[in-house]
């Protein structure tokens, strides 16, 4: 029979935003390979995504709206057409709305998609709604405020730039799971000679790469590097004509903030042994052109930001930045294509309240004036996600909470819906990405029809706006009048012929002024390692969050899964097998643990079992486990039954990884 190839781009919320190539027969994908014309990931996917068909076609697909015939969270439900869906939806808004005000529903998003349209489309609906708003900061924006508190906006080293480098820092990320485009750009160094250092709380699977891996004191990198600092200042080191050229504050810095960081006090914070801190400084400093790649592991903690601060300034300290192959990439965060226009901030009447993600907790339980009687989610799985899941399952078991859920699969967070309706996949779907692990942007039309019933988030959004009367023209348009939106915003950044080529589908690559990297794009023109901004002008550490409890959990990523997402596929899932929780055979010992045997991880806040496995790739003190499962198929809570809805120290993200457990034995 005849085949096509046609162009998409992975959906999900990966820094790699791969290029593909969908082969379809009759309107049926039947194979998805990497592109191989895509600039940055040319022609390979991780094995998620190998066979996304397994996804799209999956028998767990969601294909008609649904309405709840049993109690919350028993998955019991009737089909029901999208008239009576959305009949239903809008006459108990109004109803809400009436009696509590708009601000009583609660929208919940992340990243479900990574595309700006369906991403965001439902901002634009409620604000114009006039509900509570959603503070999206799961992920990295703890991360993100650290990196802009000393570089502020300034342009993110192109991730070829590694492959010049010849020394690397792994730090906090486990590239080999998460970002396995970069790895082999580290690849291509390691082979000109590089040497590579992996920081991390274990010996992550990124280890294999690594020449030399530093365990570190979770939450106690921040010290790490004021350590590190402290050496190479200590031995002159620092490049002084860059400080003196381009640098804001560093005699202050120097004498305040790593003056008494001495290896001695730095090796008691983070357990790492002083010759080893003297040699990965000695190192940096040395080095023709080290280049640090920094993850959100440590930004999820008490002092994230803080932690994030300090570790920016190091490539200041060696004038990192004016050496090709040099710098720091924490994330790509370019402004070429600007949400605003699905985001429509305009349409908010007044400032209404922001709700926390990380804390769905207690507003679903807590929250007053107005409470929350309705919950609108779409493209999460808080239920899974999200920190605190206990607290979460008992708002989402309210009767009075009115719970709309769209989504592709029956997750743990849908399961509480008293409507469900199927969204459609990425391939069904027209959207416009931009990556945060490149500087690609590219276009994806819909390829194949939506399955069954399904909808997309803006057709969704579209058809609820009707329904709620809403009479502006722009939730009559289409996704393709918002994408060509989107890419006509670029235009101070792309040429027109770009702008085609984009529209076209093809990848389209960002080109970086010469000097991009010399650019410092904050307020006084040089990188500010005194920040006047800031409530504190100069970084400090400070300890992270704790609980009082044995030992440090990392639940950290997964190869074969990609946060909740992909565990409705029985092949991913039998190479993920089964939730394990990695301990020190020491501390295994000391327990009378013994491995693979069924232990309970524990806190305050709930229990997890898992099936433990002694190692000595964790250090003492530190239980690790990877991915996140559904309850559904694991037959307990998820880990986040253990994490906290504390905040961090700026920009109210997650600190999914401040926390401490206990552990035993039994069922
Ligand atoms: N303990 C712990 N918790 C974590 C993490 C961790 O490392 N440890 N990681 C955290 C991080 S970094 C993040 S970013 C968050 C991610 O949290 P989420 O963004 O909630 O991510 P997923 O679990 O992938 O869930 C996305 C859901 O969206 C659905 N979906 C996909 N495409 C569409 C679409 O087009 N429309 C609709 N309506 N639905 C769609 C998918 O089926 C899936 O169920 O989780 C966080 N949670
Ligand atoms: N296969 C796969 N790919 C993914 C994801 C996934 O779940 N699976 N998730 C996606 C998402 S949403 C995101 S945000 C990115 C995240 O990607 P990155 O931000 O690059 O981070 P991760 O690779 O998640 O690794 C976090 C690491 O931080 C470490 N860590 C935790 N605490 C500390 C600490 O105090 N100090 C140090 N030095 N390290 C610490 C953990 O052990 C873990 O190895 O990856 C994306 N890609
Ligand atoms: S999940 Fe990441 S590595 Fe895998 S195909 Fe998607 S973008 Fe590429
Ligand atoms: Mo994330």
């Amino acid at each position: 029979m005849h085949s096509e190839v046609k162009r998409s781009v992975c959906p999900y919320d990966c820094p790699d935003t791969c290029g593909l190539r969908v082969e379809l027969i009759a309107d049926k994908a039947v194979r998805v390979s990497g592109d191989p014309e895509h600039p940055f990931t040319r022609g390979t996917l991780c094995p998620k995504m190998a066979h996304y068909e397994r996804t799209v076609y999956s028998p767990q697909r969601l294909t008609q709206p649904l309405l709840r015939s049993g109690e919350k969270g028993s998955g019991q439900f009737r089909a029901v057409t999208w008239d009576e869906a959305i009949a239903r939806i809008s006459n108990r808004w109004k109803e809400l709305i009436d009696h509590f005000g708009a601000e009583t529903i609660l929208p919940y998003s992340y990243a479900g998609t990574m595309g700006i349209v369906q991403r965001n489309c439902g901002e634009s609906f409620f604000n114009r709604l006039g509900a509570s708003r959603l503070a999206r900061t799961i992920c990295s924006a703890a991360k993100g405020y650290g990196w802009a508190s000393v570089m502020g906006e300034t342009l993110a080293p192109h991730p070829d730039e590694v492959k010049r480098s010849d020394l690397i820092i792994l730090w906090g990320t486990n590239a080999l799971a998460t970002n396995i485009h970069f790895v082999r750009n580290v690849r291509e160094a390691k082979k000109h000679g590089a040497v590579v250092w992996l920081v991390d709380t274990y010996e992550t699977p990124t280890a294999k790469l690594a020449d030399k891996v530093l365990c570190v004191r979770p939450g106690s990198d921040g010290a790490l590097a004021l350590g590190l600092m402290h050496i190479l200042v200590r031995e002159g080191l620092q490049d002084q004509k860059f400080l003196d050229d381009y640098v804001q504050g560093f005699q202050a810095f120097r004498k305040e903030c790593i003056n008494d960081f001495s290896p001695q006090k730095v090796s008691q914070i983070t357990g790492i042994e002083i010759s080893q801190l003297e040699e990965l400084a000695l190192q940096y400093a040395r080095a023709r052109a080290p280049f640090i790649s920094l993850g959100s592991g440590l930004s999820r903690y008490g002092n994230g930001a803080m932690t994030v601060r300090i570790i920016t300034c190091l490539p200041a300290l060696v004038g990192a930045w004016s050496k090709p192959g040099g710098g720091l990439l924490t994330s790509i965060s370019s402004k070429v294509i600007s949400s605003a226009s699905v985001v429509r901030e305009d349409f908010l009447q007044s400032p209404t309240r922001v709700v926390n993600m990380n804390q769905l907790g207690f507003a679903l339980t807590e929250l007053t004036n107005p409470p929350i009687k309705s919950l609108y989610v779409y493209h999460s799985n808080p239920a899974v996600v999200a920190p605190d899941q206990n607290q979460i399952l008992k708002g989402l078991r309210r009767e009075d909470l009115f719970t709309v859920v769209h989504e592709r699969f029956m997750t743990d967070t849908a399961r509480y819906a008293d409507i469900i309706l199927p969204a459609t996949s990425s391939l069904e779907h027209a959207d416009l990405y931009r990556s945060y692990g490149s500087y690609v942007i590219q276009k994806a039309a819909a390829v194949i029809p939506p399955l069954g019933a399904a909808k997309s988030n803006w057709d969704v959004f579209k058809l609820l706006a009707q329904s709620m009367d809403f009479q502006e023209p722009y939730f009559k348009q289409s996704t393709e009048d918002l994408i060509d939106q989107l890419i006509e915003s670029s235009s101070s950044w792309l040429s027109q012929e770009e702008r085609e080529k984009l529209s076209e589908g093809h990848p389209v690559e960002l080109k970086l002024p010469a000097d991009y990297k010399m650019t410092f794009r904050t307020l006084s023109g040089k990188i500010e390692l005194y920040n006047p901004q800031e409530p504190d002008p100069l970084p400090r550490y400070i300890e992270p969050h704790g609980d009082k409890a044995p030992f440090f959990l990392m639940s950290s990523p997964n190869l074969y899964s990609l946060n909740s997402s992909f565990n409705e596929r029985e092949d991913l899932l039998k190479k993920k097998k089964t939730a394990y929780l990695l301990m020190n055979v020491e501390d295994a010992l000391v327990k009378n643990l013994n491995d693979l045997q069924q232990v309970l991880a524990f806190n305050e806040r709930g229990e997890v079992k898992f099936i433990l496995k002694t190692t000595t790739k964790v250090p003492r003190g530190v239980v690790v486990t990877e991915g996140l499962f559904w309850n559904e198929n694991s037959k307990t809570s998820s880990v986040n039954a253990l994490t906290s809805q504390r905040l961090t120290d700026r920009a109210s993200a997650s600190t999914l990884y401040d926390v401490k457990v206990d552990v035993r034995g039994g069922e």
